[in-house]
């Protein structure tokens, strides 16, 4: 039996369902869910858009996390790899975050930090500090509104590909321990993320892709805070084998895809590309 592959789409950005970012699932939805059935796959397809949210600003968007959390826990229990399809970063909070001890860790793709905190923050947007809430240095009494979330230690969190960095965000990284990696020569990240995983002992790794991490000129340009001298889709597709074959994937998540911004459809190729990677090198081992 081939193991299912379970695709959530969450279509919000800050809340707002269909806006800007949050239109990004359903245009990426169609060709994620053909190029898996092409290449063998039995998938399945849920659409997280519940009737309501809080409009409470913030306490809306963590709701939305915790009913992902709670779906994320279905898909799981029947033994699927789960693809999540979100407008912002923050879906990897549900998806990475949980009581799986010392050997798991995250490897997040991002032409950003996402290392803000409330205190640090000059844009207010929430999205940027999702993967220090991830971490556990911010926001820890709504994200315990997940069930099961616990924060992932920032030693095992790897941050592949940003160069848009804030002198707060720097600091908190360092502070914290995230190991960032920053985009480089031609195969360096590929055995700069070898030597990491063996270093920590990483059993399982969930992967995170903001899609931003591209190369605007390259491939293309993912949403309106794309920034300049990313990863070519090749890079990140290095960098995704040496993870599954050095640990195992156990979970993906695509965010920050706004269609109105890739013009060419080049970062849309990009990820479907990164998307199949990472199924047939998870599963098909
Ligand atoms: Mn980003």
């Amino acid at each position: 039996m081939p193991r299912e592959v379970a695709i959530i789409t969450v279509p919000y950005d800050s809340g707002r369902k269909l806006w800007r970012m949050g239109a990004g699932p359903a245009a990426l939805r169609g060709g994620v869910a053909s190029a898996l059935t092409r290449s063998g796959h039995v998938i399945t397809e849920t659409v997280l858009a519940p009737a309501e949210l809080l409009e409470l600003e913030i306490a809306g968007t963590f709701e939305l996390y915790a009913r992902l959390g709670a779906e994320l826990s279905v898909v799981r229990s029947r033994g699927a790899f789960p693809v999540v399809l979100g407008g912002n970063c923050g879906c990897a909070i549900p998806t990475a975050g949980g009581p799986r001890g010392d050997t798991r860790g995250i490897v997040w793709f991002d032409a950003h930090a996402d290392y803000n905190t409330p205190e640090t923050t000059s844009s207010g947007f929430l999205d940027g500090m999702g993967l220090a809430t991830l971490t556990g240095q911010c926001w820890q009494a709504l994200a315990a509104r997940i069930d099961g979330f616990q924060p992932l230690s920032p030693q095992r969190a790897a941050l592949v590909g940003a160069r848009d960095v804030s002198e707060a965000e720097r600091q908190n990284l360092e502070t914290a321990g995230v190991s960032w990696m920053p985009p480089a020569h031609e195969g360096e990240l590929a055995s700069t993320m070898h030597a990491w995983i063996l270093d920590r002992g990483l059993a399982e790794v969930h992967v995170h892709v903001d899609v931003d991490v591209f190369d605007p000129e390259i491939v293309g340009r993912a949403n309106a805070y794309a920034a300049p001298n990313g990863l070519s889709e090749a890079e990140v597709i290095s960098v995704l084998r040496v993870a599954a074959e050095a640990s195992r994937i156990t979970s993906l998540s695509i965010a920050s895809y706004d269609p109105l911004q890739d013009r060419a459809g080049g970062v849309l190729a990009a990820t479907l590309s990164v998307i199949s990677e990472v199924v047939r090198s998870s599963l098909d081992r």
